[in-house]
């Protein structure tokens, strides 16, 4: 479920750019993914039975690919739809409440900050961390400051049995620092949905792991 080089997708219909998001998800799904988010933030996000409607077609479209299908931040959602898995940032909720509530079988995946974020994130039973923003990005309104792929390496090197996906603006030129890091995978949005040719996109993020002495 965590195989390096994992490429996961993130994306809600804010990050369609104009396109059919279903259609942005399918090319992703075909081209390789690991994982996918639907994260459905900010001005014009979808609502009650919309959104609802909008992620029982993800799941579905995920479940034909055999790809993990989670969802940001709404466990209410996540149990009504039966996604795989959820995933909680530090201003969501307490980890340990998240665990409870989706119980032992669903995937939590939690986005840390530092050494001690991730280990209390483990400690409540997250089976994979998201460390960012590595680089600067467009895709998250509050996002903190670029802080590179040090805390990653730091983590890693902790926990060495707990998958870190590395976040915020990467692409396939600047993937390589995370590998080295010991990233475990790239979690993405705009590097994806903005891509001409999504599934060469995701062919150069899994090349970019080539090489890379770890
Ligand atoms: N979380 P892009 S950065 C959803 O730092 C998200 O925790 C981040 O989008 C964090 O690949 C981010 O377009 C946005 O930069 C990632």
């Amino acid at each position: 479920m965590f195989n390096k080089p994992s490429v996961y997708f993130i994306m809600g219909t804010q990050n369609a750019s104009g396109k059919n998001p279903l259609s942005i998800l399918e090319e992703a799904l075909k081209g390789g993914i690991s994982h996918f988010q639907l994260r459905e933030k900010g001005a014009g996000a979808l609502q009650g039975q919309d959104l609802l409607e909008f992620a029982e077609k993800c799941r579905d479209l995920c479940a034909v690919y055999e790809v993990p299908f989670l969802i940001n931040d709404d466990v209410e959602l996540a149990l009504a739809v039966g996604a795989d898995g959820i995933h909680i940032g530090q201003e969501d909720m307490d980890c340990g409440q998240a665990r409870t509530l989706i119980g032992k079988e669903k995937m939590l995946g939690v986005s840390v900050h530092s050494l001690e974020e991730a280990k209390i994130a483990i400690d409540a039973g997250a089976d994979y961390l998201g460390m960012g923003p590595v680089y600067g990005t467009r895709s998250k309104a509050d996002a903190k400051r670029p802080a590179g792929t040090a805390g990653i390496s730091e983590v890693t090197s902790h926990f060495p049995l707990t998958p870190v996906f590395g976040i915020g603006g990467i692409t396939p030129q600047n993937a390589p620092a995370a590998w080295q890091a010991g990233a475990c995978g790239v979690a993405v949005i705009s590097a994806l949905s903005e891509a001409d040719d999504i599934a060469l996109q995701i062919a150069h993020f899994k090349n970019s792991y080539k090489g890379v002495l770890i």
